[in-house]
């Protein structure tokens, strides 16, 4: 049986490991003192207050202090207030910080594997992602964060991402060629963007729409929900239905803090998460389709990319995956296949 398998099989006996999953924090710590202390919890994000993340940690706020009967307080910092992704997730390191919720994208640098997240057509849809994310495969990732002074309690989402830009509609393969697009910084975005002909440059999220306006670059991309609540349409004209890559949010709390709880407050920490994580999955799911109108209100020139198109791309950026998928771990991209071809046979 595969080594990461025979792991993993022994993670999977771990209870309460529900929807979301989230696991591996029951490995780490907590202190013997019980009950529930007066806490200040600083939980950040890049994205807004309304973009279904902002709307999902408000709800995360809501159940901490309700099932700690206030005694556990947080505070929410939206829109990048104490930095981007990586600034953060540094912050939780250093015990400076308590929760941030990022992509697992800007993580690659730590935690590789997430790399595979970010393989182009890989999930049609979200519920292929979730089998994936609350499976195996997402369960054996986050039992990797520790070790980096982090504990993970599942994941949320951050949804399929699809191009804008100020030049012209992509419709094919080809029509990547030449455009300035700024992409999150990690290497397999880069690399992949770079194979289509476009001149990628990796970038902080909260940067994104000062170099949009600046034309410091010609587009970005990202799921409808950000687009929208970012309001990239009053300075991108084109909207491309690339649907490329989908994105998931980790949950991410600071190990020097949760070393310190109660095993009573890590599970309100951990169950609030798991709960107000679906809630934000069902929120994302319908403020996407709700965004693509809103969008084309906006008055967005959207174009639709038929699959012979994407099958292209997926072939032309096929050595960069392959090139990854060796350094990832070949048998962890195999698992995460299969799981998807049962999730799509269901
Ligand atoms: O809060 C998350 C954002 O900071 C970021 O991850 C959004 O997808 C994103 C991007 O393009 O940077």
């Amino acid at each position: 049986m595969k080594n990461w398998v025979k792991k993993l099989a022994i993670g999977v006996a771990l209870p309460g490991m529900l929807i979301l999953g989230g696991c591996g924090a029951t490995k780490t710590g907590g202190s013997e003192k019980g009950g529930i202390q007066e806490r200040t919890i600083k939980a950040g994000i890049g994205l807004n207050e309304d973009h279904p993340e902002g709307q999902g940690l408000k709800k995360f706020k809501e159940l901490v202090e309700k099932k700690s009967g206030g005694k556990m307080k947080v505070q929410n910092f939206y829109s990048a207030t104490l930095g981007d992704d990586q600034k953060m997730t540094e912050a939780l390191q250093g015990g400076l910080q308590e929760v941030t919720i990022p992509s697992t994208s800007p993580l690659v640098g730590m935690i590789k594997e997430y790399g595979i997240f970010d393989f182009p057509f890989v999930f049609n849809t979200e519920q292929e992602a979730y089998s994936v994310l609350d499976g195996k495969v997402g369960q054996e990732l986050l039992k990797k964060l520790p070790e980096h002074k982090l504990v993970g309690l599942g994941y949320w989402e951050n949804g399929f991402r699809n191009l804008t830009n100020s030049k012209h509609p992509v419709k094919t393969a080809e029509d990547f060629k030449g455009l300035k697009i700024r992409t999150m910084q990690n290497e397999v975005h880069l690399d992949a963007f770079k194979k289509l002909g476009a001149n990628p440059s990796p970038m902080a999220f909260s940067e994104v729409f000062t170099a949009l306006e600046g034309k410091t670059v010609d587009g970005q991309e990202n799921p409808l929900a950000t687009i929208k609540s970012s309001k990239y349409d009053e300075v991108q004209p084109y909207l491309s239905m690339t649907k490329h890559v989908y994105t998931p949010f980790v949950f991410l709390v600071s190990k020097q803090f949760w070393d310190k709880l109660s095993k009573e407050e890590q599970k309100i920490m951990r169950d609030s998460a798991q709960e107000a994580g679906k809630y934000q999955r069902d929120l994302n799911r319908k403020e996407n389709e709700k965004a693509l109108e809103d969008l084309k209100k906006a008055g967005m020139k959207v174009n639709e990319v038929s699959d012979a198109e994407k099958e292209k791309m997926k072939e032309i950026v096929k050595p960069v995956t392959d090139k990854y998928a060796k350094k990832f771990g070949q048998d962890l991209v195999d698992e995460m296949m299969s799981e998807v071809e049962k999730a799509r046979k269901k």
